[in-house]
């Protein structure tokens, strides 16, 4: 459990729960509240509403920010929702 070593890290670091944290945390307790907060908080970092984050867009918060070229699968420098989600479930 590498990223929840890295997260628990984060918390302690930075002293404040990291938005996509709390959503991994979450993926543990229930799969249909999850689906749901994956995508409003999606939809919460697209300040633009364009439909897909840039890496000024993710790097609001420093687990994805970290981790932006990884969940970039594609590599177009824009994290799609279908590239999110696969990388929080
Ligand atoms: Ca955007
Ligand atoms: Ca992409």
């Amino acid at each position: 459990m590498l990223l929840l070593t890295l997260i628990n890290k984060e918390i302690i670091m930075n002293k404040r729960i990291l938005v996509v944290s709390s959503l991994l945390a979450l993926g543990f307790l229930g799969a249909n509240a999850h689906a749901m907060d994956v995508h409003a908080t999606f939809n919460e970092l697209d300040k633009d509403s364009n439909g897909t984050l840039s890496e000024a867009e993710a790097g609001e918060d420093a687990v994805l920010h970290e981790n932006f070229s990884q969940i970039d699968t594609n590599q177009d420098g824009q994290l799609s929702l279908d590239e999110f989600k696969k990388f929080i479930q």
